[in-house]
């Protein structure tokens, strides 16, 4: 598909996918099904979608089959593949952590002074041991690195957690967090030759970084006697100031915001107690600032 459209790599079934695509659409492009597909041309933007398995991506984008990809920071970190690190995308968060049999207590980094870390993340581990001068030995196991402990393989493992569930089932805890870790957008380091494409590039940046924002916004809309006005504009957390709005019933004002999303519930008591009615509170599509 040498077409001069602006490849894009996902992972074609895993964790990142079904959040991959929706950021996409959200962008407005209109990705088909990808069911059994290599690939799909976005039928309103010159792109096209790769799907691979995501530990090829960060290869794949530094050897330009692909020129951006979508994928987690602790493979793009582990593959140690010469790409930029565009941006930071907000889904698939997880840390990847040293895990320790419930019955032990770590305090100190010091402590894993000897002992052997079963991970699928030497990389990273290794790096982050050396920058901390603690010498534990690393051994590498591709899956289920969980059940290293109860085996006698290793004293203790470094894994990647969400819910924490995975180790509580393996009578593990988590310690030290070696990664914070997310999707990111990832770029080849080829692509700034490519007029045309960065045009593309840029382009989507613009629309991914309106998704980003708007995720984490709702649009606030009550109705609120006229005299408590200054009392409302106190409380709201708005972005800018709010939109006033005058009503038929000439004692009352709409109030219009656009308002963190995670504050909403903070809010509601007061807003409430200072007269307003009628709270309305909505998702937004986008934001373009
Ligand atoms: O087939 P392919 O190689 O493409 O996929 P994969 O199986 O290698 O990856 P996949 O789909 O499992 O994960 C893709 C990405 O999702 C990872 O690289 C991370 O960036 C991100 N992610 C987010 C996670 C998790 N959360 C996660 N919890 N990846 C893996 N896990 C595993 C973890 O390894 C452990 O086994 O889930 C278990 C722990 O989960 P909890 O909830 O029990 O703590
Ligand atoms: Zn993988």
């Amino acid at each position: 598909m040498p077409n001069g459209n602006l490849k894009l790599a996902i992972q074609k079934s895993g964790r990142l996918t079904e959040k991959s695509l929706q950021l996409l659409r959200t962008c407005g492009l209109d990705v088909e099904n990808y069911k059994d597909r290599l690939f799909v041309t976005v039928k309103n933007y010159n792109m096209d979608v790769l799907f691979l398995r995501d530990d090829d991506i960060p290869e794949y984008v530094k050897d330009g089959v692909a020129d951006i990809g979508f994928v987690g920071e602790n493979v793009v970190l582990e593959k140690q593949a010469d790409v930029d690190i565009v941006k930071k995308l907000g889904y698939s968060r997880c840390k990847l952590r040293i895990g320790i049999p419930e019955n032990e207590n770590i305090n100190d980094l010091r402590e894993l002074e000897g002992k052997t870390i079963a991970t699928s993340y030497p990389n990273i581990l290794s790096n982050y041991l050396l920058d901390n001068e603690v010498k534990a030995k690393v051994i590498q196991i591709s899956g289920s690195v969980e059940i290293a402990p109860s085996l006698g393989v290793a004293d203790y493992i470094c894994d990647l957690v969400s819910t924490g569930t995975t180790l509580k089932m393996n009578k593990l805890k988590t310690s030290f967090t070696i990664l914070d870790s997310q999707a990111v957008l990832i770029k080849s380091k080829e692509l700034e030759d490519n007029q045309e494409k960065m045009e593309l590039f840029n382009n989507l940046i613009t629309r991914i970084d309106s998704a980003l924002n708007a995720k984490n916004s709702k649009y606030l809309m009550m109705n609120i006697p006229k005299e408590a006005l200054s009392e409302i504009v106190e409380i709201i957390p708005s972005l800018k100031s709010p939109t006033v709005l005058n009503l038929a019933d000439e004692s009352m004002l709409a109030i219009q915001s656009v308002i963190p999303a995670d504050k909403f519930w903070e809010i509601n008591d007061d807003l409430h107690k200072a007269g307003a009615t009628d709270i309305l509170l909505l998702p937004i599509e986008n934001i373009i600032l």
